[in-house]
């Protein structure tokens, strides 16, 4: 009886969480995934040199962006949120690589002169400024091109396949990345309402962070309710995530930013500390981050990465 309960204590969702917490380092926990997806993206990129057809400066040019030091975020959040809900092939892993693609394809283009003319990205120099703005350009869209034919060539059951697609199609098309980023573009030099900025920041990047945590679910085949719970931890995230990128852009070292600071400013950008300051940016990047961790409480995998990669998200420095 007492050897009974004792095993129900051990394996309820409640005492794991509370184990895995005191085991968990999440600086460790994100080298290590970051690790993964690096080596992983090494070896797509040697495949690319071998193969016919893909003209040397285009390979030169995407590996240059695509190897220039990112977190590697939205792949870990695809890894960790396939992990809760017990996901366990290594079949995620070009999944979730093909999403740091689809990323760099979104910053290459960000950094353009037709967009925010930036000069310097992960403290390298733009693509643009390096290889010119049209080979910067078709690099951006052979990565593009290039992620979903990673997810294409995965041996996955074929349903769960084009869910996957589905829901990149849906977060990095004109209702979702790229539709954000040109009401963003719109928006500058005047005035937005409150509505105005939450549609930019959910769309510019809160839908692509939200899909990144949901192919992690569909991957591992997540319940309706799981997947209902991590869309929600996805959403408060991927909106808290850009409120502390225009924090960051105010308050952050350019150093650390690999990015010059103060950008946003001084192209008439509506941002939440334009808006709100930067103190309340803070609080409602807090409450989002709060939601989130309360949306996975009922889940009982592995939650913690998830937990620690929310709270991480809020006290990023970079
Ligand atoms: C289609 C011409 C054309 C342009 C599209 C899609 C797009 C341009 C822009 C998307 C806007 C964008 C780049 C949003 C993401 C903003 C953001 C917070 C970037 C930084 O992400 P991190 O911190 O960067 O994950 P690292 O460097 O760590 O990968």
């Amino acid at each position: 009886m007492i050897f009974n309960f004792l095993t129900y204590l051990l394996e309820s969702s409640f005492v794991r969480n509370i184990i895995t917490q005191y085991n968990m380092n999440i600086t460790l926990y994100l080298k290590r995934k970051k690790g993964i997806i690096d080596d992983f993206l090494r070896s797509y990129l040697n495949i690319k040199r071998r193969e016919k057809g893909c003209p040397r400066r285009l390979q030169e040019a995407m590996a240059y962006s695509l190897m220039a030091g990112g977190k590697r975020i939205r792949p870990i959040l695809a890894i960790a949120s396939y992990e809760a809900v017990g996901g366990r092939s290594r079949n995620i892993i070009p999944v979730a690589a093909s999403l740091e693609l689809i990323h760099t394809y979104s910053l290459i283009h960000d950094d353009l002169p037709a967009m925010d003319n930036d000069d310097f990205r992960r403290n390298m120099p733009t693509s643009h400024r390096v290889f010119g703005e049209a080979t910067a350009i078709l690099a951006g869209d052979a990565l593009l091109t290039e992620a979903f034919n990673i997810i294409l060539q995965t041996k996955i059951n074929p349903e769960i396949k084009v869910n996957v697609l589905n829901e990149l199609t849906q977060a990095c098309g004109p209702t979702g990345m790229v539709g954000g980023q040109l009401i963003d573009i719109m928006l500058e030099h005047k005035r937005a309402k409150k509505k105005d900025i939450v549609y930019i920041h959910t769309h510019k990047t809160g839908a692509f962070i939200r899909a990144s945590v949901r192919i992690g679910a569909i991957m591992a085949g997540a319940s309706s309710n799981e997947l209902m719970a991590l869309t929600r931890y996805g959403e408060t995230i991927g909106h808290a995530f850009q409120i502390v990128d225009d924090i960051l852009d105010v308050t952050g070292k350019s150093e650390d930013m690999g990015k010059s600071t103060g950008s946003d400013a001084a192209r008439g950008k509506n941002t939440y500390p334009s808006i709100f300051g930067v103190e309340e940016s803070r609080r409602i990047a807090k409450r989002l981050v709060n939601r989130s961790l309360r949306a996975i409480d009922g889940l009982d995998g592995r939650t913690e990465p998830l937990r620690e990669i929310a709270r991480y998200i809020l006290e990023r420095q970079s």
